[in-house]
Protein backbone atom coordinates (compact mmCIF):
# COMPACT_ATOMS: atom_id res chain seq x y z
CA UNK A 1 0.00 0.00 0.00
CA UNK A 2 1.26 3.33 -1.15
CA UNK A 3 0.85 6.73 0.71
CA UNK A 4 0.04 10.04 -1.46
CA UNK A 5 1.70 12.97 -0.28
CA UNK A 6 -0.41 15.24 2.09
CA UNK A 7 0.57 19.39 0.91
CA UNK A 8 -0.40 20.71 3.78
CA UNK A 9 1.47 19.40 6.01
CA UNK A 10 4.38 21.22 3.89
CA UNK A 11 6.96 22.59 5.93
CA UNK A 12 10.25 24.84 4.87
CA UNK A 13 13.11 22.34 4.60
CA UNK A 14 16.15 24.33 3.39
CA UNK A 15 17.63 27.05 1.35
CA UNK A 16 19.90 26.78 -0.80
CA UNK A 17 22.08 29.58 -3.08
CA UNK A 18 25.01 27.61 -5.05
CA UNK A 19 24.57 24.24 -6.83
CA UNK A 20 26.86 22.99 -5.77
CA UNK A 21 25.99 23.25 -2.06
CA UNK A 22 23.00 20.94 -2.79
CA UNK A 23 24.90 17.78 -2.25
CA UNK A 24 26.24 19.15 1.46
CA UNK A 25 22.30 20.62 2.16
CA UNK A 26 20.17 18.60 4.94
CA UNK A 27 18.11 16.52 2.43
CA UNK A 28 16.63 13.15 2.34
CA UNK A 29 16.44 11.14 -0.95
CA UNK A 30 13.03 11.67 -2.07
CA UNK A 31 11.11 12.78 -4.87
CA UNK A 32 11.32 16.28 -5.48
CA UNK A 33 8.65 19.03 -7.26
CA UNK A 34 9.83 22.03 -9.06
CA UNK A 35 7.80 25.26 -9.65
CA UNK A 36 9.88 26.98 -12.11
CA UNK A 37 8.39 30.01 -14.85
CA UNK A 38 9.29 33.93 -14.99
CA UNK A 39 9.26 35.98 -12.70
CA UNK A 40 6.01 37.45 -11.09
CA UNK A 41 4.23 34.20 -12.86
CA UNK A 42 2.66 33.06 -9.32
CA UNK A 43 4.99 30.26 -8.18
CA UNK A 44 5.05 30.90 -4.84
CA UNK A 45 1.57 31.61 -4.80
CA UNK A 46 0.55 28.57 -6.14
CA UNK A 47 2.74 26.41 -3.51
CA UNK A 48 0.87 28.57 -0.79
CA UNK A 49 -2.52 27.28 -2.23
CA UNK A 50 -1.46 23.79 -2.87
CA UNK A 51 -0.15 23.44 0.88
CA UNK A 52 -3.03 25.86 2.20
CA UNK A 53 -0.42 28.16 3.80
CA UNK A 54 -0.37 31.68 3.18
CA UNK A 55 3.18 32.84 3.53
CA UNK A 56 4.61 29.22 3.91
CA UNK A 57 6.62 30.45 0.30
CA UNK A 58 7.14 33.97 0.29
CA UNK A 59 5.23 35.82 -3.04
CA UNK A 60 5.64 39.49 -4.50
CA UNK A 61 4.54 41.98 -6.30
CA UNK A 62 8.18 42.68 -6.64
CA UNK A 63 9.30 40.65 -9.53
CA UNK A 64 12.75 38.19 -8.47
CA UNK A 65 11.43 37.85 -4.89
CA UNK A 66 12.25 34.28 -4.87
CA UNK A 67 16.39 34.35 -5.05
CA UNK A 68 17.17 30.37 -3.63
CA UNK A 69 16.36 27.36 -4.19
CA UNK A 70 13.62 26.63 -1.58
CA UNK A 71 12.75 23.32 -0.46
CA UNK A 72 9.62 22.67 1.63
CA UNK A 73 9.20 18.86 3.23
CA UNK A 74 5.76 17.20 2.59
CA UNK A 75 4.40 14.25 4.32
CA UNK A 76 2.04 11.13 3.22
CA UNK A 77 -1.31 10.51 4.25
CA UNK A 78 -0.57 7.69 6.48
CA UNK A 79 -1.84 7.37 9.75
CA UNK A 80 -0.99 10.25 11.78
CA UNK A 81 1.84 8.01 13.77
CA UNK A 82 3.53 6.56 10.81
CA UNK A 83 3.56 10.03 8.91
CA UNK A 84 7.05 10.49 6.88
CA UNK A 85 8.26 12.84 4.73
CA UNK A 86 7.73 11.74 1.21
CA UNK A 87 8.14 14.66 -1.24
CA UNK A 88 9.59 17.99 -1.40
CA UNK A 89 8.06 20.95 -3.73
CA UNK A 90 10.63 23.31 -3.98
CA UNK A 91 10.23 26.78 -4.86
CA UNK A 92 12.67 28.80 -7.98
CA UNK A 93 13.50 31.92 -8.79
CA UNK A 94 12.12 33.29 -11.89
CA UNK A 95 13.70 34.11 -15.07
CA UNK A 96 13.17 36.64 -17.32
CA UNK A 97 12.62 39.74 -15.40
CA UNK A 98 12.85 42.77 -17.01
CA UNK A 99 16.38 44.30 -15.15
CA UNK A 100 18.02 40.97 -15.96
CA UNK A 101 21.94 41.91 -16.03
CA UNK A 102 24.45 39.43 -17.45
CA UNK A 103 25.41 38.22 -14.59
CA UNK A 104 22.04 37.69 -12.97
CA UNK A 105 21.49 35.70 -16.00
CA UNK A 106 24.63 33.91 -15.39
CA UNK A 107 23.76 32.82 -11.96
CA UNK A 108 20.25 31.85 -12.48
CA UNK A 109 21.66 29.56 -15.38
CA UNK A 110 24.26 28.11 -12.68
CA UNK A 111 22.08 27.60 -9.84
CA UNK A 112 18.45 26.85 -11.54
CA UNK A 113 19.33 25.52 -14.96
CA UNK A 114 21.94 23.26 -13.19
CA UNK A 115 19.32 22.10 -10.89
CA UNK A 116 17.23 21.32 -13.81
CA UNK A 117 19.67 20.00 -16.04
CA UNK A 118 21.07 17.33 -13.29
CA UNK A 119 18.64 17.23 -10.01
CA UNK A 120 18.10 13.34 -10.12
CA UNK A 121 15.35 13.68 -7.21
CA UNK A 122 13.46 15.67 -9.30
CA UNK A 123 10.40 14.10 -10.77
CA UNK A 124 9.01 17.02 -12.96
CA UNK A 125 8.57 20.78 -13.10
CA UNK A 126 5.56 22.52 -12.46
CA UNK A 127 5.60 25.12 -15.25
CA UNK A 128 4.02 28.56 -14.34
CA UNK A 129 3.12 30.70 -17.27
CA UNK A 130 0.92 33.87 -16.79
CA UNK A 131 -2.38 33.31 -18.52
CA UNK A 132 -2.00 36.70 -20.95
CA UNK A 133 1.11 35.28 -22.50
CA UNK A 134 1.97 31.52 -22.33
CA UNK A 135 5.22 29.81 -23.94
CA UNK A 136 7.66 33.35 -24.09
CA UNK A 137 10.97 32.61 -25.17
CA UNK A 138 12.16 33.09 -21.39
CA UNK A 139 9.87 29.70 -21.21
CA UNK A 140 11.63 27.95 -24.03
CA UNK A 141 14.72 28.78 -22.87
CA UNK A 142 13.31 26.82 -19.73
CA UNK A 143 12.22 23.96 -21.64
CA UNK A 144 15.31 23.54 -23.22
CA UNK A 145 17.29 23.09 -20.09
CA UNK A 146 14.57 20.07 -19.46
CA UNK A 147 14.86 18.66 -22.47
CA UNK A 148 18.61 18.10 -22.11
CA UNK A 149 17.89 15.44 -19.15
CA UNK A 150 18.42 11.97 -20.28
CA UNK A 151 14.95 10.74 -18.07
CA UNK A 152 12.56 12.21 -20.01
CA UNK A 153 10.73 9.51 -20.92
CA UNK A 154 9.43 9.41 -17.29
CA UNK A 155 10.06 13.30 -16.55
CA UNK A 156 6.73 15.17 -16.35
CA UNK A 157 6.07 18.69 -17.27
CA UNK A 158 2.65 20.41 -16.30
CA UNK A 159 1.91 23.77 -17.87
CA UNK A 160 0.21 26.01 -15.52
CA UNK A 161 -1.56 28.56 -16.85
CA UNK A 162 -1.82 31.06 -14.02
CA UNK A 163 -3.88 34.30 -13.37
CA UNK A 164 -6.81 32.91 -15.34
CA UNK A 165 -8.98 35.79 -13.36
CA UNK A 166 -7.09 38.29 -15.55
CA UNK A 167 -8.42 36.85 -18.99
CA UNK A 168 -11.50 36.25 -20.78
CA UNK A 169 -13.47 32.90 -21.82
CA UNK A 170 -12.23 33.00 -25.37
CA UNK A 171 -8.34 34.75 -24.37
CA UNK A 172 -8.35 31.53 -21.89
CA UNK A 173 -9.05 29.00 -24.43
CA UNK A 174 -6.46 30.46 -26.76
CA UNK A 175 -4.17 30.26 -24.34
CA UNK A 176 -4.51 26.77 -23.23
CA UNK A 177 -4.54 25.74 -26.97
CA UNK A 178 -1.90 26.99 -27.73
CA UNK A 179 0.22 25.53 -24.93
CA UNK A 180 -1.14 22.19 -26.21
CA UNK A 181 -0.21 22.43 -29.38
CA UNK A 182 3.53 23.19 -27.88
CA UNK A 183 3.02 20.22 -25.30
CA UNK A 184 2.48 17.62 -28.16
CA UNK A 185 5.79 18.67 -29.87
CA UNK A 186 7.94 18.27 -26.60
CA UNK A 187 9.86 14.91 -26.13
CA UNK A 188 8.48 14.52 -22.39
CA UNK A 189 5.14 13.75 -21.09
CA UNK A 190 3.48 17.16 -20.72
CA UNK A 191 -0.01 18.49 -18.94
CA UNK A 192 -1.68 21.92 -19.52
CA UNK A 193 -4.38 23.58 -17.68
CA UNK A 194 -5.36 27.30 -16.46
CA UNK A 195 -5.44 28.33 -13.11
CA UNK A 196 -6.24 31.44 -10.81
CA UNK A 197 -5.16 31.66 -7.21
CA UNK A 198 -7.62 34.76 -6.99
CA UNK A 199 -10.92 32.64 -7.52
CA UNK A 200 -9.01 28.96 -7.02
CA UNK A 201 -10.01 27.43 -10.22
CA UNK A 202 -7.93 24.69 -11.25
CA UNK A 203 -6.65 23.71 -7.66
CA UNK A 204 -8.03 20.18 -7.65
CA UNK A 205 -6.44 19.58 -10.78
CA UNK A 206 -2.88 20.89 -9.59
CA UNK A 207 -3.29 18.81 -6.40
CA UNK A 208 -3.71 16.06 -8.80
CA UNK A 209 -1.00 16.85 -11.05
CA UNK A 210 1.52 17.34 -8.23
CA UNK A 211 0.37 14.08 -6.57
CA UNK A 212 0.68 12.43 -9.48
CA UNK A 213 4.22 13.35 -10.65
CA UNK A 214 5.88 12.85 -7.34
CA UNK A 215 4.73 8.89 -7.13
CA UNK A 216 6.96 6.37 -7.58
CA UNK A 217 7.25 5.78 -11.25
CA UNK A 218 5.00 2.46 -12.01
CA UNK A 219 3.86 2.21 -8.48
CA UNK A 220 0.35 1.42 -9.08
CA UNK A 221 1.80 -1.28 -11.44
CA UNK A 222 4.01 -2.48 -8.35
CA UNK A 223 0.79 -2.36 -5.99
CA UNK A 224 -1.54 -3.97 -8.71
CA UNK A 225 1.41 -7.07 -8.69
CA UNK A 226 1.17 -7.54 -5.23
CA UNK A 227 -2.58 -8.10 -5.75
CA UNK A 228 -1.63 -10.87 -9.00
CA UNK A 229 -0.83 -14.59 -7.54
CA UNK A 230 2.17 -15.60 -8.57
CA UNK A 231 1.50 -18.48 -10.73
CA UNK A 232 5.10 -19.90 -9.85
CA UNK A 233 3.66 -20.52 -6.15
CA UNK A 234 1.37 -23.39 -5.44
CA UNK A 235 -1.82 -22.27 -3.44
CA UNK A 236 -3.91 -24.22 -1.02
CA UNK A 237 -5.33 -26.96 -2.87
CA UNK A 238 -3.37 -27.72 -5.42
N1 LIG B 1 -4.75 38.04 -10.22
C1 LIG B 1 -3.91 37.07 -9.85
N2 LIG B 1 -2.73 37.40 -9.26
C2 LIG B 1 -1.89 36.41 -8.91
C3 LIG B 1 -2.19 35.04 -9.15
N3 LIG B 1 -1.15 34.29 -8.73
C4 LIG B 1 -0.24 35.17 -8.21
N4 LIG B 1 -0.66 36.44 -8.32
C5 LIG B 1 0.04 37.67 -7.91
O1 LIG B 1 1.22 37.82 -8.70
C6 LIG B 1 2.29 38.39 -7.95
C7 LIG B 1 3.51 37.51 -8.04
O2 LIG B 1 3.27 36.29 -7.39
P1 LIG B 1 4.46 35.37 -6.81
O3 LIG B 1 3.82 34.10 -6.38
O4 LIG B 1 5.29 36.12 -5.84
O5 LIG B 1 5.31 35.15 -8.15
P2 LIG B 1 6.66 34.32 -8.34
O6 LIG B 1 6.52 33.60 -9.64
O7 LIG B 1 6.95 33.49 -7.13
O8 LIG B 1 7.73 35.50 -8.50
P3 LIG B 1 9.34 35.48 -8.25
O9 LIG B 1 9.61 34.86 -6.91
O10 LIG B 1 9.69 36.93 -8.33
O11 LIG B 1 9.96 34.72 -9.36
C8 LIG B 1 1.74 38.57 -6.53
O12 LIG B 1 1.32 39.90 -6.37
C9 LIG B 1 0.58 37.59 -6.47
O13 LIG B 1 -0.42 37.96 -5.54
C10 LIG B 1 -3.44 34.73 -9.80
O14 LIG B 1 -3.79 33.57 -10.08
N5 LIG B 1 -4.25 35.79 -10.12
MG1 LIG C 1 8.58 33.46 -5.87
Amino acid sequence: MSYSPLFPTAEFATSVAELHALGDAPLALLPELAFVGRSNAGKSTAINLLTQRKRLAFSSKTPGRTQMLNFFAVQDDAPLAERQSCAYLVDLPGYGFAKTDAMTRDRWDKLVGGYLFERDTLRGVVLVMDARRPCLPADEDLIAWICRRHDLDTFRLHMLLSKADQVGTMEGRAALARAERRAEELPMPTSVQLYSALDRRGLDELREAAAQILQEPGEDAADAGEAEPDPSVPTAGH
